[in-house]
């Protein structure tokens, strides 16, 4: 029997068990909750050392302490996000001052199927109700100003750490919520590049809901947009926002994939699997195929993309197959891109973007080259590239035929 903390009742409910586990978490690395309640924390789940209650207690006071900010003389502006692979409406240079970007993520803990081939399926932990969650664009100098609510029909407690931010935890002790709360936090976006973004509610749930889907993209753009190491403008015609995401899905004795009824009912199953970190699916926004085929991203020769891929969990090393990475951001936008790279780096915890100008018709395959995870796990996407064949870069000679003898 659990205490539940928001109603000030003991209740023996799945939600309230659920929470329990979330709270204990969430005390380990806060210790915020710990005070509120004695949670036990669950023997089999070692937690992040992270600042202990009396740490938080001194935030929250500093904070308390700390001379408010005047942004009085900054434009408020709305980004409608959207659902990747697609990016939200963006100015590549930034007009005017830097100004306060409106947003908001819902999370929505949902079903998803993972692969419709063998019905392998997650409930997955969502911003939005996509994986990875949407991309968020702002310039440099920008502030994000974040609206965090939670489906009420949700069981678990979801929070967000900002790689972009400057502040303890990414913003990670501030927005903590249970379902049907929201809650806002506002941070300075000092720091351009493409860079990650998670839940991170504490302790082994930090990996679980990462693991589950929930995990993004931010690009903070320079205010004079990307340049070349010489300083020239590098403009893009399109952004392709791919999220690697890996998951590590139950199976019973005969190696079927297992299915549950409701989003945490996969908690102590899924610890284990994660535990061996053999993840039984690396997949590309999502699910298995959801960028191939005719769900293909879609260019045409002379168009110049810009691909950001996010990984949250595992290091990727992305590579477009009769492409290259004409110029890679795997650092910041301060620094001078990476040029002519056949394959880059990704690390885990972060995001990259590299850019690329097609210049041949036909269809790519972008993998993650370990071709392991590109072909048995799932890590392929499509770049489906219209336009006219240049015999001067590429010819078939001889097609193939039977060698005469
Ligand atoms: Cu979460």
């Amino acid at each position: 029997m659990l205490y539940d903390t928001k109603a000030g009742t003991l209740n023996t409910s799945r939600r309230n068990v659920l929470r329990g586990t979330a709270l204990a978490g969430a005390a380990a690395i806060t210790g915020t909750f710990a005070a509120a309640a004695p949670m036990r924390r669950p023997l089999s789940t070692p937690t992040l050392r992270i600042p202990d209650n009396a740490l938080v207690q001194a935030q929250a006071q500093q904070m308390a302490e700390a001379e408010p900010v005047d942004l009085s003389g900054y434009e408020r502006v709305q980004q409608r996000l959207v659902r990747p692979p697609y990016a939200p409406d963006h100015d590549q240079v930034a007009t005017g001052e830097p100004k306060i970007v409106e947003i908001e993520l819902t999370v929505d803990e949902r079903l998803m199927v993972v692969d419709e081939d063998t019905g392998a399926s997650i409930w997955a932990m969502t911003y939005n109700g996509s994986v990875p969650g949407p991309l968020i664009i702002v310039h440099q100098g920008d502030y994000v100003e974040l609206t965090l609510k939670s489906h009420t029909r949700n069981v678990l407690e979801h929070n967000i750490d900002f790689h972009a931010s400057t502040g303890a935890l990414g913003g990670g002790a501030l927005t903590h919520i249970y379902p049907g709360e929201e809650t806002v936090l506002r941070w300075k976006a000092t720091k351009a590049g493409c860079f990650t973004y998670h839940c991170a509610p504490g302790g082994a749930m930090i990996p679980y809901h990462v693991c589950h889907g929930m995990n993004g993209a931010v690009m903070v753009l320079p205010r004079d947009g990307l340049k070349d190491r010489d300083g020239n403008a590098l403009p893009y015609d399109k952004i392709a926002y791919i999220g690697e995401q890996d998951y590590y899905l139950p199976t019973d004795e005969n190696g079927t994939y297992r299915t549950y009824q409701n989003a945490g009912d996969d908690y102590a199953d899924s610890l284990a699997a994660m535990r061996t970190l053999t993840p039984t699916h690396v997949v590309f926004n999502g699910a298995v195929d959801a960028l191939t085929g005719n769900r293909a991203i879609t260019v045409e020769v002379g168009q110049t993309i810009l691909m950001i891929h996010n990984q949250c969990n595992r290091d990727s090393r992305p590579h477009l197959i009769g492409g290259h990475g004409a110029f890679v951001w795997e650092s910041s936008f301060t620094d001078p891109p990476l040029t002519g790279m056949e394959t880059w780096f990704v690390r885990g915890g972060s995001a990259v973007a590299a850019m690329y100008t097609f210049e041949q018709p036909g269809v790519y395959a972008y993998v993650n080259h370990n071709l392991i995870e590109a072909a048995l796990l799932g890590a392929t996407a499509h770049f489906s590239v219209s336009g006219l064949w240049n015999n001067a870069l590429m010819e078939q000679v001889v097609a193939p035929r039977t060698i005469e003898t």
